[in-house]
């Protein structure tokens, strides 16, 4: 695929010939064209969720299947995600760019024994870019962590990503000790991640199971409207 990219000057696409071609580019790990990809399809007046979505989601979907195959190995898959990175630094801004006040506080973070943060960060993206304040702790985070966090930040809302079947019910370990420690009504938590569904979500007693960061900024919002309302003197 190395010498037919020599040959292709991504302007000249059209933009669904681009898109197309991103999707090659993330897979082939080729940071410097996703950016310059982003960069053309803003530039031609896409909105960046689009480009988010139909660029760059689109395309690590493909890559997700064939490492799901066996035909993608962990440094190519890592490639990608490094690529995916550059175009999501590019969006980020542009996602963040509402100047709204803070709706609420979030903390998020992907479980312990988890390193899959891409997902996790579009949903930071998108929610900061929906007004939220946003505290993100990172990977491979500990009840403790998370705990801290909450109550540093006096936080409205958990948010906890999973990407393995094998850390996911580390949500319920999270879940069971706030309510163990008897805080879990301060919060509302929202789980999200690929091998998440809402069966799961209210079997370990999350508020919300979130398919994507889309999902996720609408149910925060409901959610915080809920709580304002509740508050608010009658
Ligand atoms: Co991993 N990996 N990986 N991996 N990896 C998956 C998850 C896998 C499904 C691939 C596969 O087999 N098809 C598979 C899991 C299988 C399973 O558990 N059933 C897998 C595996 C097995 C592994 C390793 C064990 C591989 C190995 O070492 N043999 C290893 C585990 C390491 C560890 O965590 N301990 C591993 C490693 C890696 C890389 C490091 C190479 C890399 C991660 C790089 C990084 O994140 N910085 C990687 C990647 C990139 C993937 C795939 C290909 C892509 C994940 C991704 O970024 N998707 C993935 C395949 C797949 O999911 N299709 C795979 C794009 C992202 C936008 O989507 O994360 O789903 P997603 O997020 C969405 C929603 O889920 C939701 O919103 C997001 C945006 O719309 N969401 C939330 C996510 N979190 C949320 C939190 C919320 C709300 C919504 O809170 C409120």
């Amino acid at each position: 695929m190395a010498d037919e990219e020599d040959d292709i000057i991504l302007s000249e696409l059209d933009d669904e010939a681009l898109a197309l071609q991103m999707h090659d580019d993330l897979y082939d790990g080729l940071k410097e064209e996703i950016e310059e990809g982003v960069n053309i399809l803003l530039g031609r007046g896409w909105e960046p969720y689009e480009v988010l979505t139909k660029a760059l989601v689109a395309g690590m979907t493909i890559v997700g299947i064939d490492f799901r195959d066996g035909i993608l190995f962990v440094p190519e898959v890592l490639l990608a995600a490094n690529a995916m990175k550059g175009g999501m630094a590019i969006l980020k801004p542009l996602l963040a760019e509402t100047g709204a006040p803070s709706v609420g506080t979030m903390v998020i973070g992907t479980v312990k024994g988890d390193i899959h943060d891409i997902g996790k960060n579009l949903v930071a993206m998108m929610m900061e870019g929906a007004g939220f304040d946003i505290h993100d702790l990172g990977i491979n985070n500990s009840v403790d962590a998370y705990i801290d966090a909450l109550k540093e930040q006096n936080a409205d809302i958990l948010g906890m990503s999973a990407l393995l079947t094998t850390t996911m019910p580390y949500m319920k370990v999270v879940i069971d000790t706030l309510v163990e420690t008897g805080i879990r009504d301060n919060y509302i938590v929202m789980v999200g991640g690929a091998p998440l569904n809402e069966e799961f979500g209210n079997a370990i007693g999350a508020d919300a199971y979130c398919r994507d960061a889309a999902v996720a900024v609408e149910t925060a919002k409901e959610f915080m409207d809920r709580k304002h309302n509740q508050m608010a003197p009658l």
